[in-house]
Order: structure tokens, then C-alpha cells, then sequence
């Protein structure tokens, strides 16, 4: 190998040992590989060697472009991995029987999972919407494909006002009025839906570990031409790894929604057990985390929405245990306990 390029090489390797954060290693690429890099430079003075040094001097600086191209990337990895690590290793520890720290203000950690799930949406273009805590029975039910007499409503009983409003047991029930609010305007545009929408939600059922009568979902849609499963796993896959920052393991079972088809079930593996089983998770390793699917035909209809043309996923994440797996909190009713030894154990920016 001629010498210029060894010494090159040898400069480079020096350089890239001494690095250890991911902005200077953009530095290092552009210096080397850049348009106006060292690296690219040797390519440049090659024309005044004859056709067969300059055959082999190619090779060369070329074998160097990829060798430092593969060593940046590994590196790359491994300083991503380490930023990730103290991240993780920056988080609090949850501990129920702590003294309350202070008496200073705190976002609750359901909050916090809300808006770091909103960031990772509005990042891939979704809009955030808010809807009412009371709405019809038509927008929780009929709307979503559950008319009145379908063995459904069995799951989800809520809680019913006089005048026959209710409370809404899932988010499911702001997506009608979600589909006719951008169907016309955005879809037949040629514009696809994309949206979220956090919302407490109320059911009528006994309270345990991992089951509260008020929590938090997170409604999701999308609804474009040619949308499919892969879409909907693609999504579900990016906002569990940007939310929890480390590998954590997933199962997409089937799962019967009416409002979908197919339904599926997607359970994380119980980060408070590591999956051993235990009270938070029913002792099944497992926790029932965003079921999802293909929005049914019938519900896009419902939304003004032609079936024929369009198709969509929509995905329900329950939040408040999502802020149990993120944070280590083994019992959901600590959430609602309003008590300051569990909320003073949150930050703002965790
Ligand atoms: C639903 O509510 C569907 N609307 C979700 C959906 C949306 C499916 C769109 C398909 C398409 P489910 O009843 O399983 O499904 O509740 C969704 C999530 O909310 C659960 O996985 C769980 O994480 C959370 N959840 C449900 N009930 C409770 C409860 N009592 N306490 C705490 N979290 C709950």
C-alpha cells in the first residue's frame, strides 16, 4: 500500500480512538469522506499517475473509503448504545415507601409517557386531538361498530349520566367524529389521516394491581390509500422503542375488536417481573399493553370514508400502564393515590 495512504489510515484510526461523542464523529466523517476530505483529496491527485498506478492506488483509497466508512459506523453504534445506557441508568427508581422528597410541583409520570408518546407521533406527522370525557353512546358504541344489543358492551361498562350520556370507557369513541373531521378536507385531498388522541376513560369494574375505573388510553389512526399491517407495525415499533429507549420484548396475538379486522393484541413482556410473572402482570410474564388493528369497513363508512378506496389502522395504547412499565410502579392505584411520596419521585424531563 503506498505511503500516503497508510499514513492516512494511521491518522484516521488515532483520531477515531480519542472520539467519544456522537456529534464528533460527524466531524470526523466529513473530514475524512467528505466532498472536501483527505480521504476523497487522494482520489483527486490520482491524475497524474500512469494507467496502472493509478489502477492500483484506486483500489487502495478506496479500500480505505469503505474500511473507514465501516469503522465510524460501529462506532456510531457503540456511542448510541452508551448515550442510551446512562439515559436509562439517569432514570429514577421508583420506591413507594420513600419519604416525599419536596413539596414542589411535578408533571405525573402519566403525563410524562403522554408527551413523550405525543413527541414521537407529531415526529412522523401525526396531529394530536383532544375529546370530550362525556360523550354519546353513539361515539363510544354504534359509531365504532358495537350496536346496541352486541355482546361487547359486556367489557366495557361505564358510568351513565341522566340524560343518558355516558362516560366514555375507551378512546375508540372520538374516531367518527375524528374520520368526518378530516375525511373530506384532508383524505379526498390526497392528504392521509393521521392522528392521536390521549383521553381518560371509565369503566365500571374491580380495581386490582393492574386494572383502575380511571385511566388513560392513547387512540391512534391512520387512514391512507393502500395502509396495511405493516404500517400499523412499523408505528407500534418505533414509539415503544423511542418511549422505552432499550430493546423490550413484544407479541402481537390475535384480538376481536369490532371496530377492527383483523384485530390483534400487542403485550409487552412485564418490566416489573422481567417476565417471571407477578401481580402487575395477572402472573402471566405478560401485560396487555395496545391492542390495534385494521379499522373495520364498516367504521371508515360510518366516518364518510369509502372502504373500497381507503384503509386504515388504529391502535388503542393504554397509557397508565405504560407508565407503570416505563417507571417501575408495581400497582396502578398508586397513580390516582395523589400521594406526593409517589408523585415527588418524578422530574419533569424524565
Ligand atoms: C380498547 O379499549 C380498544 N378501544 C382498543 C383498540 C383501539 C383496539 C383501536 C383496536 C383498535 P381494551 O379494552 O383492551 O381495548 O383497552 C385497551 C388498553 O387500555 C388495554 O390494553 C390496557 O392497556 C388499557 N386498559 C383497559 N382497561 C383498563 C383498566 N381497567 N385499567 C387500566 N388500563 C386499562
Amino acid at each position: 500500500m503506498d505511503e500516503k495512504i497508510l499514513r492516512l489510515k494511521e491518522e484516521f484510526e488515532g483520531e477515531l480512538s480519542n472520539i467519544t461523542e456522537l456529534s464528533e464523529l460527524d466531524r470526523l466523517r466529513v473530514a475524512y469522506l467528505g466532498k472536501k476530505g483527505s480521504i476523497t483529496a487522494l482520489l483527486k491527485g490520482m491524475k497524474d499517475l500512469s494507467p496502472e498506478e493509478k489502477k492500483a492506488f484506486g483500489a487502495d483509497v478506496n479500500m480505505l473509503k469503505e474500511f473507514a466508512a465501516e469503522r465510524i459506523e460501529e462506532k456510531t453504534e457503540i456511542l448510541r448504545k452508551k448515550q442510551i445506557e446512562e439515559e436509562i441508568a439517569a432514570m429514577p427508581v421508583f420506591d413507594i415507601t420513600a419519604p416525599a422528597a419536596d413539596n414542589s410541583g411535578s408533571y405525573h409520570p402519566i403525563t410524562l409517557v403522554q408527551r413523550q408518546c405525543e413527541a414521537v407521533f407529531k415526529s412522523m406527522g401525526f396531529t394530536v386531538e383532544d375529546y370530550s370525557e362525556v360523550v354519546t353512546d353513539y361515539e363510544c358504541f354504534e359509531a365504532v361498530n358495537i350496536p346496541k344489543d352486541h355482546p361487547a358492551r359486556d367489557m366495557q361498562d361505564t358510568y351513565y349520566l341522566e340524560n343518558g350520556q355516558l362516560l366514555k370507557s375507551q378512546t375508540s369513541a372520538a374516531q367518527n367524529a375524528i374520520l368526518r373531521k378530516y375525511g373530506p378536507g384532508l383524505i379526498n385531498n390526497g392528504v392521509p389521516i393521521k392522528a392521536i388522541f390521549p383521553g381518560r376513560c371509565f369503566r365500571n369494574e374491580a380495581t386490582d394491581a393492574c386494572h383502575e375505573n380511571t385511566f388513560f388510553q392513547m387512540e391512534g389512526m391512520m387512514v391512507d390509500k393502500n395502509i396495511s399491517i405493516s404500517n400499523l407495525i412499523y408505528f407500534m415499533k418505533t414509539m415503544l422503542s423511542e418511549v422505552f429507549r432499550k430493546d423490550i420484548r413484544v407479541r402481537l396475538r390475535p384480538g376481536f375488536f369490532p371496530f377492527v379486522e383483523p384485530g390483534f393484541e400487542l403485550d409487552i413482556s412485564c418490566l416489573i417481573c422481567g417476565g417471571d410473572g407477578c401481580p402487575s402482570c395477572k402472573h402471566s410474564g405478560w401485560l396487555e399493553l395496545c391492542p390495534c388493528g385494521m379499522i373495520h369497513p364498516n367504521v371508515l363508512r360510518e366516518g364518510g370514508i369509502d372502504p373500497d378506496e381507503y384503509t386504515g389502522f388504529a391502535f388503542g395504547l393504554g397509557l397508565t400502564r405504560l407508565a407503570m412499565m416505563k417507571y417501575g410502579i408495581k400497582d396502578i392505584r398508586d397513580l390516582n393515590s395523589g400521594s406526593l411520596k409517589v408523585l415527588s419521585q418524578f422530574r419533569d424531563d424524565d
